[in-house]
């Protein structure tokens, strides 16, 4: 291997991929904390915010903006409540522009999904110590 190669082309290839790679993951990351609103945008199967982290006592509100139907679905299994009586056991349906409300209670991760689209998930974190950000 020649000198050029060594310290002047190697190392530039190298320089050229981690930057391509900090360039790529250098996204501002949304501040989640007391978010209470998760909706669903047109076409994009997905709730937003994915996880939230909120208080106990905290009204959650689910969004349905797209133009399909789409069912909020808790599940126990993946999920870590303190208490064993797992807050929300809930199995609504969200027809487009539906919205639905719930209040979650007690300290845990909640994991839920769309019962139609199986790739669409979100979680609620419920923690007492979340600090006031708004
Ligand atoms: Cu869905």
């Amino acid at each position: 291997m020649n000198k050029f190669v060594r310290y002047i082309l190697l190392p530039g290839i190298f320089l050229f991929i981690s930057l391509s790679m900090v360039k790529g993951t250098a996204r501002p990351v949304k501040d989640v904390r007391n978010l209470n609103l998760i909706s669903i945008e047109k076409g994009t199967l997905s709730f937003s915010p994915k996880v939230i982290l909120v208080k106990p006592g905290t009204t959650i509100t689910w969004v349905n903006q797209d133009t399909q139907d789409h069912f909020l679905m808790f599940s126990p299994a993946a999920s870590n409540a303190k208490s064993n009586e797992a807050d929300p056991m809930i199995n609504e349906p969200l027809p487009p522009g539906a919205r639905f409300q719930h209040k979650i209670a007690r300290v845990g991760i909640y994991t839920y999904f769309c019962g139609i689209h199986n790739q669409m998930w979100g979680m609620v974190m419920v923690d007492e110590n979340v600090a006031s950000t708004r």
